[in-house]
């Protein structure tokens, strides 16, 4: 397929599915950085919940994944179909186990409070299959933008329309590239001896910008060229239109931060 058909079907279905994007070598090489990295993880940046466990932030730790996720093969194929300019916002591997509990109906702005779309570049590292796990879309969702999601126990939810799911099942080094408008899920792993495991890449248009992460900030592309390049400063910070779009998220943002710090009689949940 050539990228202008690429990009109409992302603009259109929301995502784009490249199977056989990595060799098997380029596979166990990524492994192996993933595992690598995985090791040296900031405890703050590991997250299990209910049998899924989220390793958070690895391309800080590895020389070899900011080469990965900048590398003129991954850099193009993001180019083609999304635009010309990028900068890494967040990568994590994501494991469920048998067992491993379901992940419901969501946006990913849902989670981290963006309020631009950004690009999510799901790598499948073992099959992905109905029963381990694999991940549900509903195509076209992304259209709707933003959407608002109810908080259900340590998850938020927006159901979407369920008649338009589907399963995307992924080979490893089959590539999913998705808005993060995109409704999406994962249901319980019902195998018995199946870990299954995504690397995900998330990416944002230099323009654009999150208020709510530390630097430093990782370049992925300029002018449709990989163009690593590690910064102290978000490209689009000093926008008066990001910070205005996020002046009221972000005092939000404290306020919560200062309400969970405040002992329980002065109004706050710590309860210290
Ligand atoms: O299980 C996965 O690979 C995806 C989980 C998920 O939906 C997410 O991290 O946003």
């Amino acid at each position: 397929m050539i990228a202008s058909d690429r990009t109409r079907e992302f603009e259109d279905q929301g995502y784009v599915l490249q199977r056989g994007f990595l060799s098997a070598d380029e596979i166990e090489a990524l492994r192996e950085a993933l595992r690598e990295a995985q090791q040296v993880a900031a405890e703050s940046d590991v997250l299990d919940r209910k049998g899924m466990t989220f390793k958070h932030n690895l391309w800080k730790a590895s020389p070899k994944l900011r080469e990965f996720i900048t590398s003129p093969k991954v850099v193009g194929f993001l180019c083609d179909i999304v635009g010309p300019d990028l900068w890494v916002r967040w990568d994590q591997t994501i494991e469920k186990q048998p067992g491993g509990a379901a992940f419901p109906w969501h946006q990913d702005n849902g989670y981290n409070g963006l309020l631009d779309m950004h690009f999510q570049l799901w790598i499948a590292l073992t099959p992905m299959t109905i029963d381990n796990g694999g991940l549900w879309l509903q195509p076209g969702s992304h259209k709707l933008g933003k959407v608002t999601h109810e908080s259900i126990g340590s998850h938020v939810y927006n159901p979407g329309d369920e008649s338009k799911e589907v399963l995307v099942p992924a080979e490893p080094g089959d590539a999913l590239l998705f808005s993060s408008f995109m409704l999406h899920k994962t249901n319980q792993n019902v195998t018995e001896d199946q870990t299954r495991m995504a690397y995900v890449i998330e990416y944002m248009r230099l323009g654009d910008v999150d208020p709510f992460i530390e630097a430093p900030y990782l370049i992925a592309a300029r002018g449709g060229e990989p163009a690593a390049a590690l910064v102290p400063r978000q490209p689009g910070s000093r926008s008066l239109r990001n910070q205005r779009k996020y002046l009221v998220p972000r005092v939000h943002r404290s306020l919560s931060h200062l309400r969970h710090r405040l002992p329980a009689k002065l109004g706050g949940k710590s309860g210290s």
